[in-house]
């Protein structure tokens, strides 16, 4: 956008005036931020409402993106570089004595989400504002982000993260006039209405206000501003006479109180999927009334909505649309469904069973008894008309109602054009395993997508030294072209060069290092090779692994204090879902071998262990620009994809990887001498499933490294951690090691040896790091959501 300074400065100072009544000198950086936030919302309101209406107006084809999570994180900077003004409102800050990091500091993270799904989202929205294409989001306003962790005696603790404060999201706008209701509980009748259709009759059901709150999407300096809607709920005027206590109040308000209530409870359960059918009817509702403001026919809407279906969560897009079309409309099947198919699209983003939803009918008929119906209907002209041409057992595994459950991924197959997995590898088995049943009967549908990150946000927004370097070397086109990057390959036996991205990163390290003595209070040596591994934690992830491998440092450290290795730091970030215990002991482990460790000064520092708290993509910024080691290190065939790996690539650190997820993407773009690969391939893995041949007690009792490594847990050696060291003892011997880490402890410690090895060549480490870095443009986010706009949406891009 078009701003000079002074333009700025007394915009600014105008702002906070109007807004706190305060001189620019008096005010705080809350209320400097806020005046901030503000101003760039005055700045964007005109193309943000022009969006809307022309896109309306002008019959676009838009996709709308429904997701249970967007996890965009702080949201100023990147609002500031999109708008193209980051620097003149950095510049101006230093001509007015304010410090510009303190008013970043100021702002919360925006938490709606666990981890790379939800981040993926809010990628998405970025890049599809980039691209310029018509995109919107749909989810739900959470009052509560995902929970702020303390670590108190090395366990985890859940505080409630209240992010939206007293006054709100400074980044939304509330749209009340565009408020719809949402019906669920009751029971429905339906009449036939002579056209070939019913009319549905609700009894008693529980009538919910959805209200739309509205955060802009601004596109990287090209004017675009779509829209992400979150919706929050709220007591309809007409029904208020129902709920006259506090606690009938509260029963509805938190419908969107949380995120991934714990659905280990029966009413735990029904908040779930009360959750997912309210965003998914508000947002579909919304759609269907605007589409007809176009004044064409609703079963054409195919040609002007997308509709995708983020993980299994907003399946219920399925029969709500079929619903909608039909009982509000008086749409007949046939047409409905031709349309829905047309217009729905799922991503998958996991093979583990347990992320792969299924309702109890009888919870699902209570709560929903008009979609229960539809699904029924669906499922039973779904084996209709597979029937006789496909193996009956086959169908049975396909059908979306089985054994009184309700299969939302089969939902949303059934119900939709496209099926995509989110890296090759995962796509792959997909394919040929978790959803081959699928695949003989629609290959058509199934198709891959990569992951990707928002390039600018992990390069010129969290590495603003790295970047200012790569501007010297090939000039600032990259920083709107990503795919330059590959220019620096250049540069890549230039030892000047190479000295001075040797440089950059320690510096880098040098600020990590100077936040963990603040908060941790533990020294970093910045020479040392900073290891880190930051994601959810999850059994399958293996940050287990990880853990063995340093607690076989630690012996060796012991057994030779004159060892010669380069000092190591790891580095955890991590949250465990408040009921997964295992997770939790995992965290446990980790902070009680951290004390162990770095309070024993015979190890002279060779080995430093830091958990930091309360992981998010804050932190994140923060800790992959300084990391050295990207460890990605998941039983192969269980990580869909992982984004944080390329996050960490274009960061120059060297990815410790399993051949899982993108993995091998990154393997294929940097080449196998820039990447570390160690452990047992997707075949292997699957090779012991078949053969049920795995056996980790006799890898326990025969090689006497991992022996000694595991005793750990029980031998008294690591304090205060009985319990848990039993339970992850038992974890590996006696219920047989899940997800094999024994097997592959080997290999892992091999290549963890290499890497002291390599490191020790500094030019050589700085040749692979920066073979990274330029090779790291393929994982552009805008260009996924390129193929994505092509490929299953069908809408036009920039
Ligand atoms: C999940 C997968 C990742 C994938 C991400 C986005 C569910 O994220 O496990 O492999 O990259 O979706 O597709 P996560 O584990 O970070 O919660």
């Amino acid at each position: 956008m078009e701003l000079t300074k002074e333009q700025f400065i007394r915009d600014f100072k105008d702002q906070l005036h109007r807004d706190f009544i305060v001189k620019i000198n008096e005010s705080t950086d809350e209320e400097r931020f806020l005046a901030l936030a503000h101003l760039i919302k005055k700045y964007i309101s005109t193309p943000w409402l022009e969006r809307r209406h022309d896109l309306i107006e002008e019959d676009v084809k838009t996709a709308y993106y429904f997701s249970i999570e967007f996890l965009p994180g702080r949201m100023l900077e990147t609002n500031l570089l999109n708008l193209g003004i980051l620097d003149l409102v950095e510049d101006a800050f230093k001509d007015v004595d304010v410090d510009f990091s303190d008013v970043v500091n100021a702002e919360k993270d925006m938490a709606l989400g666990n981890g790379g799904l939800g981040r993926l989202a809010a990628a998405f929205m970025d890049s599809l504002a980039t691209i310029g294409a018509p995109g919107f989001g749909n989810g739900i306003r959470y009052k509560y982000g995902l929970f702020k962790q303390k670590i108190v005696d090395g366990y985890q603790i859940e505080l409630p993260d209240a992010w939206l404060g007293t006054d709100g999201n400074v980044w939304e706008t509330k749209k009340p006039h565009s408020a719809v209701e949402v019906k669920i509980y009751g029971k429905v009748y339906l009449y036939p209405n002579g056209e070939g259709n019913f009319e549905p009759f609700y009894e008693d059901p529980t009538i919910l206000r959805a209200v739309p709150y509205d955060i802009a999407q601004i596109g990287f300096q090209n004017g675009v501003v779509n829209n992400l809607r979150l919706w929050d709920v709220e007591i309809p005027e007409s029904e208020e006479d129902k709920y006259r206590t506090i606690e009938d109040r509260r029963k509805i308000e938190d419908i969107t109180n949380i995120l991934y209530p714990d659905d280990s409870s029966y009413e735990g359960k029904s908040l779930r999927l009360v959750q997912e059918y309210f965003m998914v009817s508000a947002g579909l509702q919304t759609i269907i009334k605007n589409y007809l403001k176009t004044g064409k026919d609703l079963k054409d809407i195919h040609e002007l909505v997308a509709v995708h279906i983020n993980d299994t969560h907003p399946a219920l897009a399925v029969p709500e649309f079929m619903r909608i079309l039909m009982d509000d409309h008086g749409v007949v099947w046939e047409d409905a469904w031709n349309s829905t198919v047309k217009v729905m699209s799922y991503t998958n983003h996991t093979i583990l069973a347990e992320a792969l939803e299924k309702w109890d009918c009888n919870l699902f008929k209570e709560i929903l008894p008009r979609i229960y119906q539809i699904v029924n209907e669906i499922d039973s002209r779904y084996v209709e008309e597979v029937s006789g041409k496909f193996p009956g057992k086959i169908i049975e595994n396909t059908r979306i109602i089985r054994n009184e459950k309700i299969h939302m991924a089969n939902l949303s197959i059934i119900g939709g054009h496209s099926v995509n997995g989110v890296a090759k590898l995962h796509t792959d088995l997909l394919i040929s395993d978790v959803l081959n049943d699928f695949y003989q009967i629609y290959p058509e549908k199934f198709n891959n997508k990569t992951n990707g990150i928002i390039v600018r946000r992990w390069s010129q927004i969290s590495n603003p030294l790295m970047s200012a370097e790569i501007d010297k070397l090939i000039g600032k086109e990259w920083r709107s072209d990503i795919h330059q990057l590959k220019n620096l390959e250049k540069f890549i036996t230039d030892e000047k060069v190479l000295n001075e991205f040797y440089e950059v990163k320690k510096e880098n390290k040098k600020k990590l290092a100077a936040y963990v003595k603040e908060t941790q209070g533990i020294e970093l040596n910045p020479d040392a090779i900073f290891d880190v591994q930051v994601k959810r934690l999850h059994a399958y992830k293996r940050q287990l692994l990880n853990l063995l491998h340093i607690i076989k440092l630690y012996w060796d450290i012991k057994d030779n204090l004159d060892i010669d290795m380069v000092p190591r730091v790891f580095i955890f970030g991590a949250k465990a879902a408040p009921g997964y215990r295992f997770a939790k002991s995992v965290i446990k482990l980790i902070n009680e071998v951290a004390n162990l460790v770095n309070n024993d000064e015979s190890l002279q520092d060779k080995l430093k262990v830091v958990f930091l708290p309360n992981y998010n993509v804050t932190l994140a910024e923060l800790i992959i620009p300084a990391s050295d080691v990207s460890e990605q290190i998941s039983t192969a065939g269980k990580e869909a994809s992982g984004t944080s790996n390329m996050k960490f690539m274009m960061n120059g650190a060297i990815t410790l990887a399993t051949l899982d997820g993108a993995n091998i993407e990154i393997k294929d773009a940097v080449g196998d001498d820039n990447i570390v690969i160690f452990g047992m391939n997707t075949d292997e893995v699957y090779d012991h499933y078949e053969k049920h041949d795995y056996n980790a007690r006799k890898l326990f009792e025969e090689n006497p490294t991992i022996n000694r490594v595991v005793k750990t847990f029980i031998d008294g050696t690591i304090p205060n951690s009985q319990s848990e060291g039993q339970e992850i003892y038992d974890a590996l011997i006696r219920h047989n090691d899940e997800y094999f880490l024994l097997e592959d402890f080997e290999s892992y410690v091999n290549a963890q040896k290499y890497i002291n090895d390599i490191y020790q060549d500094k030019i050589r480490w700085s040749q692979m790091a920066l073979n990274n870095i330029a090779n790291s443009g393929r994982f552009s986010a805008d260009d996924t959501i390129r193929l994505y706009a092509e490929e299953i949406w069908n809408i036009k891009h920039n």
